[in-house]
């Protein structure tokens, strides 16, 4: 199988070919220099190589530990070895370094030559960002080389995200942990929680108890099973589990629509102050807060304010999709005081794009998540100092199926084959939204069809790889992308995650 991997490389990606001379052991890399994804900025391949040994040791300063130790996590995974890591290399002993310098945070160049590997930085998020190109470089087999060259790399957008939703079914924190490792080896450096809607409510709030010994009791959710809610201890874990991957979480909750569970929790959440019915389908823009009443300003608060409290990171997302049972005039003045009310508990608001209608929205952020190709509104607000995290659903939403035959996922805007994933670009995406306006892109997974990690992984993999290197690699080409995806395939199949095997590809092995 290497062999075929390596002609099928060698095909695609000729400036990465490595020649013949000073090759370590003898044998050619399986994998060459170029085949990572995301694609990095610049590959220059030089025809020497590198072989892993068990007694290769990892090189790394007090500072760079916590990634020093992702890297040998790594290793261990791809060759069993437990190589050992040192402040500084003995003499001539085969090294892989990690070399913290002046460059931007995430920013890495990567050096293989005969003697080693360094990783040079100025960050720890850069660091790791080079780990994860060096473990897509060693082969899935051994002899463990790794080809000659250098790797320099930096992304194009800062957010680069992925969205999960606990909320219309019920994802353990091992789930979550499973989708933060596969993530986290494409760069990856967001995963956004949606916590709260219509069906469950997925994270304990002290002040409002009901919120999950009702919203997340058993049966909450889509068809009525599963259910579950993050405790704040739970909580705590996965956000500092997501940062040693330097992955940052972005809880959401979910308002003034999307509130059903928050309701037949608490009724006078509610205008008439009458519980609705608990809802286990999957309808959406039915419920809404009653926004003339201050005890829903009491909650609201008071949910923010305990979600900062957990949330290191500089963003909370409050929702602000598909109110239709919330007046337009009844929706912006809502969102004129609870924006603000985020900045309060020190953090930035973060909504999806229908909070562009409020002024409050132009020091937020705005996530675009419909299909067309203008929005007036969100243009209006960009031009007033909203920054947008482009989500188009035809491109970006992971939970549209493939094609008719797909058996998960739902299909309201449209099929997206991967390339459909690829093909797009979200600095001219919609008209008025620059890419100077522009900080990133996110790839959200609804939850109303999925129910287990094997189902996450089907939807996401491999479409988030294109989302992936659409938010990271400034050029990027068709062609390209589909032979070295191709050639990763192995590697989901080594690890257990069952892909959606495209037929736009050719897959490896
Ligand atoms: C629309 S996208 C929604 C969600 C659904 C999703 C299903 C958005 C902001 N709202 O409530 O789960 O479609 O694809």
């Amino acid at each position: 199988m290497r062999n075929r991997l390596a002609v099928l490389l060698v095909c695609a990606l000729p400036l990465t070919l490595v020649p013949a001379p000073a090759l370590a052991g003898g044998a050619p890399p399986a994998v060459a220099l170029g085949s990572v994804i995301p694609a990095p900025v610049e590959v220059r391949a030089d025809g020497t190589s590198f072989r892993v040994t068990p007694r290769t040791v990892v090189v790394a300063p007090a500072s760079a530990r916590p990634v020093a130790d992702r890297l040998v996590e790594a290793v261990r995974e791809a060759t069993g070895y437990r190589l050992a890591v040192v402040r500084h290399a003995p003499r001539h002993a085969s090294a892989i370094t990690l070399a913290p310098d002046r460059s931007g945070g995430e920013d890495y160049q990567l050096s293989v030559g005969r003697k080693g590997v360094t990783i040079r930085s100025g960050g720890n998020s850069g660091l790791f960002n080079g780990v994860q190109t060096l473990r897509q470089l060693l082969p899935l087999e051994a002899p463990w080389i790794v080809a000659g060259g250098t790797i320099v790399d930096r992304p194009r957008f800062a957010y680069r995200g992925v969205h999960l939703d606990l909320a219309r079914h019920y994802h353990t924190p091992d789930e979550v942990k499973q989708y933060i490792d596969e993530i986290s080896q494409f760069k990856v450096n967001h995963l956004h929680l949606h916590l709260s809607d219509d069906q469950g409510w997925r994270i304990q709030i002290d002040s409002w108890p009901r919120l999950t010994s009702v919203g997340g009791a058993a049966g909450t959710g889509v068809d009525g099973v599963g259910g579950g809610f993050l405790t704040k201890a739970q909580y705590r874990d996965l956000v500092r589990y997501a940062a040693a991957r330097f992955v940052t979480i972005v809880p959401e909750i979910d308002m003034p629509g999307h509130v059903n569970a928050a309701q037949v929790a608490y009724p006078e959440l509610t205008c008439d102050g009458v519980a609705p019915p608990p809802r286990t389908d999957t309808a959406v823009g039915y419920s809404s807060l009653c926004i003339g009443k201050e005890v829903t300003y009491q909650f609201v608060e008071d949910v923010i304010r305990e979600l900062a409290a957990l949330t290191p990171g500089p963003l909370i997302h409050i929702g602000g999709d598909e109110a239709h049972a919330t007046s337009q005039a009844d929706y912006v003045a809502f969102q004129q005081r609870v924006l603000p009310l985020v900045g309060k508990y020190g953090k930035k608001a973060y909504g999806w794009n229908e909070i562009t209608q409020a002024p409050a929205s132009h020091t937020a952020i705005a996530q675009y998540w419909n299909t067309g190709r203008t929005d007036p509104t969100l243009a209006a607000a960009v031009a007033a100092g909203t920054k947008v995290i482009m989500s188009p659903a035809n491109r970006a939403y992971l939970d549209m199926k493939y094609d008719p035959s797909t058996r998960l996922g739902l299909s309201w805007a449209g099929y997206i084959e991967v390339r459909t994933a690829y093909d797009w670009d979200p600095g001219t995406h919609v008209a008025g939204v620059p890419e100077s306006a522009v900080l990133g892109v996110e790839a959200p997974l609804w939850s109303e069809t999925l129910r287990s990690i094997e189902d996450i992984e089907f939807m996401a993999f491999p479409r988030l790889t294109a989302i992936a290197e659409v938010g990271w690699s400034p050029s990027r080409d068709w062609e390209s992308f589909r032979t070295r995806l191709g050639a990763y395939g192995p590697r989901w199949t080594a690890r257990g995650v069952g892909f959606y095997p495209s037929p736009q590809i050719d897959w490896a092995g």
